[in-house]
């Protein structure tokens, strides 16, 4: 088998980065070790930001966001009980936001690439990367215990944080820079009307909450636990009763319980690998870096890398020029730790920490003060929040 590029990982960064490729006329496979169900199984992020709608546009799979995306020009702050709307599009000169799950993403981009005819080989196991020190990269893999070899160009992993396309690189090549946070995020998903029109934020006594939506019908919460925590202490009863005790008497009014539909525990992580191009193997997305969700910019990093990397590839094969190709890493990540450095202080200003002298508690209560009273701080977390432009 051959093809121009092999894709590892059918997330949404390969996906996307298969789709673009095409609308580009170059060949690709996607290699997934896990079902088309399972990948869609997954709930994940909700909110992307304008520089992601527009690749989904460019690729073509924009028809059901552009119907049934909520476009979103404002988000809430809520600390010391009040609440504090931030007018995302009034301090950015007109930027929004779009909450549309990356579900629904995933099974746009995953409809578009059936009805374009192009291949994803699910339940693939046992990949290996080869040769992409050379210019005759190849991928095997396993299924229903035979053998296969797919001969490429080049190799874009997209296979997620625990995937095989970073492990495949020798440790002398790569560096990681990493930082955990003491506290996981209960996700909770559930057929309930939201309980505001856009999302609150807040840091409360008891722990970090977020109220988000994927829809006018379908609301997604999010409670701070400590790392020990385990999904199945929380009953739908005693997750409903925290987070009203939480959001405190105003907020908690305006919740409308119902069953669960999904729950799970996600650990806080930031990290980045360096560099992100080993000859003819590219990472991009999680197989590269992590963020913390709390600046929502997972998914949106993801689409931006592939964005890069799709226009490197166009530009080799279309110009012959590998200028796209060389700058891809030190191009994305200039992006990347910007974003690292948002999510960072998204977490640190909304989540409660714990310890001895309460200085820290202090400083984290004035610079959220200061967030909301000063047009300048208002604005430097609009503008990382909405996304900053792809050539900043
Ligand atoms: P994904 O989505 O992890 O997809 C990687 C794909 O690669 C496959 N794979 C392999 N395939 C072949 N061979 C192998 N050896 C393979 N190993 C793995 C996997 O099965 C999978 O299908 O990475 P991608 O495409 O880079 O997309 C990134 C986003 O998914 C991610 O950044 C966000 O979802 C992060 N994230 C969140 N981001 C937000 O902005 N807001 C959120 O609320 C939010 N919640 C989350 C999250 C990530 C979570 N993880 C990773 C556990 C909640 C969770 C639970
Ligand atoms: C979500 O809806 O899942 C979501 C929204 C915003 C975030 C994180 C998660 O910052």
């Amino acid at each position: 088998m051959r093809t121009q590029v092999a894709i590892i990982g059918a997330g949404p960064a390969g996906l996307l980065l298969g789709q673009l490729l095409h609308t580009y006329g170059i060949d690709n496979i996607i290699l997934e070790q896990r079902s088309a169900d399972y990948v869609l199984g997954r709930i994940r992020a909700g909110v992307l930001e304008q520089v992601s709608v527009d690749l989904l546009r460019e690729s073509g799979v924009s028809q059901r966001l552009d119907a049934e995306g909520l476009v979103h020009e404002g988000i809430e702050l809520m600390f010391s009980g009040q609440r504090h709307r931030l007018n995302l599009a009034e301090l950015t000169g007109g930027r929004k936001v779009v909450v549309y799950g990356q579900t629904e993403v995933t099974r746009d981009l995953m409809q578009a690439r059936a009805d374009a005819g192009l291949t994803t080989i699910y339940d693939a196991s046992n990949v290996t990367l080869h040769d992409f020190d050379g210019t005759a990269p190849r991928v095997r893999w396993s299924q229903n215990g035979q053998q296969h070899e797919l001969a490429c160009d080049f190799i874009a992993g997209c296979d997620g944080f625990h995937g095989v396309s970073r492990a495949s690189v020798p440790a002398s090549a790569i560096q990681t820079f990493e930082k955990i946070y003491p506290f996981g995020w209960l996700g909770m998903l559930a057929d309930v009307p939201p309980a505001a029109h856009e999302l609150i934020y807040a840091n409360t006594e008891r722990g970090f909450v977020l109220c988000s939506m994927r829809s006018e019908t379908r609301s997604r919460y999010y409670l701070q636990v400590p790392l020990s925590d385990k999904v199945e202490n929380w009953s739908d009863a005693a997750f409903w009763d925290e987070l009203k005790r939480r959001l405190g008497e105003e907020v908690a009014a305006q919740v409308v319980t119902g069953p669960s539909l999904e729950k799970s525990i996600a650990p806080l992580r930031s990290f980045v690998a360096e560099p992100l191009r080993f000859g003819r193997l590219f990472l991009a997305g999680d197989a590269a870096h992590i963020v913390p969700p709390t600046g929502a910019k997972g998914l949106n990093l993801a689409a931006s890398d592939v964005g890069f990397l799709s226009r490197a590839l166009r530009e080799f094969y279309q110009e012959r020029s590998e200028a796209g190709i060389t700058h891809y890493s030190a191009q994305c990540l200039r992006r990347i730790w910007k974003a690292e450095r948002f999510s960072w202080w998204m977490t640190s200003l909304l989540h409660r920490f714990d310890e001895a002298d309460g200085f820290n508690a202090r400083i984290q209560q004035s610079e959220l003060d200061y967030v909301v009273r000063s047009r300048a701080g208002a604005t430097a977390l609009a503008e990382n929040y909405v996304g900053l432009p792809m050539d900043f």
